[in-house]
């Protein structure tokens, strides 16, 4: 087995951000660019991820020294719900492609990027990481969940079979700039940003929101996801996966009057009850986190403030889909 070395410095590294176009991959950019590292980025026509012969090489022709896996397909609850075969198999594919590729050609260090959707439905909370595989999963998202639960066994597998510096890091809800605003698609927070925002151009009396708006849900914002994770990159080498949150969890209706105050939109809110409400509670435990040296910086008020006005810069210039 590898001696695990206690810090990985990035500077002067070369390090492949997968999914850079994403949310989170163009926050690790952002991030990165203060590290001194010089950061490999490919996009969608350059480099098919779900094809194997592609990624195997590209690897042997860039060879990477670290590699962050942040490619993935994601989306909120219904489009989880609607699409289990494109969660399940592209996300397997994504993963699987690279963790190999990173083996065969030699990655010093890789960080794959989960979900707190990994845990069991009805985990108790504050949910730690040894609750995973202790439970049933959450239905509507168990595809995309089943999913991460292998990227993480993958990575393991590989430290314990070959001795790889593979670890696993799995965020929380996250939300910030670069989000997807597409109201079929997306997750809560930028839902609830977007149809405030509208309600409030178009003077409506009140906005309607999924479900119950009782489920509790904790988030993140994704700037500090992208720190916490080069800060894994540096400091953590083990085989077991680190929750990444914010510590605090709300109601979906208590964000929606956060977002309806940030936005300045004083209507109703209603609720569509044919929506599904998902997982009751996800709050994960923060402690292994904060052991390891790291804690979140924006606030939960100033991150949707900031979320907001990039969404209003974004719809100005009609890059946020219909
Ligand atoms: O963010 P979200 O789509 O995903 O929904 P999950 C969170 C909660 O917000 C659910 C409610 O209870 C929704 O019913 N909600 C209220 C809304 N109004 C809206 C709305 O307009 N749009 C959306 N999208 N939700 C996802 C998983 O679960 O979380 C993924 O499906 C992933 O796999 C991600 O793990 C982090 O938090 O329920």
């Amino acid at each position: 087995m590898m001696a695990n070395p206690p810090f990985y410095a990035l500077e002067g590294k070369r390090v492949f951000v997968a999914g850079h176009r994403g949310m989170v991959g163009s926050a690790l950019v952002r991030r990165l660019g203060s590290e001194g590292c010089s950061v490999l980025t490919s996009t969608r026509n350059e480099l098919d991820l779900k094809n194997q012969g592609s990624v195997r090489a590209w690897f042997a022709a860039n060879r990477p020294d670290a590699v962050f896996l942040a490619a993935a397909k994601v989306g909120g609850i219904l489009a989880n719900d609607a699409y289990p075969a494109d969660f399940l198999y592209d996300n397997l594919m994504i993963e699987a492609n690279i963790i190999e590729a990173s083996f065969t050609s030699g990655v010093e260090k890789l960080l794959f990027l989960g979900s707190s959707c990994i845990y069991p439905k009805f985990a108790a909370q504050p949910i730690t990481e040894e609750a995973l595989l202790t439970g049933p999963l959450e239905p509507t998202n168990e595809w995309y969940a089943i999913a991460k639960i292998a990227g993480i066994k993958l990575a393991q597998a590989y430290r314990r079979q070959y001795g790889c510096n593979y670890i696993s890091a799995m965020p929380t809800n996250l939300y910030g700039p670069g989000d997807n605003f597409d109201l079929r698609s997306s997750h809560v927070m930028p839902a609830l940003i977007r149809k405030a925002h509208e309600a409030k151009l178009s003077g409506d009396a009140q906005i309607e929101i999924w479900g119950t708006g009782t489920p509790r849900r904790e988030f993140l914002h994704v700037d500090d996801c992208a720190d916490a994770c080069v800060h894994l990159m540096k400091v953590y080498s083990a085989s077991e996966h680190v929750n990444v949150g914010s510590g605090e969890d709300l109601t979906i209706l208590e964000l929606t009057r956060l977002i309806c105050a940030a936005v300045g939109f004083q209507g109703a809110i209603v609720h569509d009850l044919t929506k599904p409400d998902g997982t009751p509670r996800k709050l994960m435990s923060a402690d292994k986190l904060r052991t390891l040296g790291w804690s979140p910086k924006i606030s939960l008020i100033d991150g949707i403030k900031g979320a907001y006005d990039w969404f209003q810069r974004e719809s100005a210039t009609a890059r946020v889909s219909a």
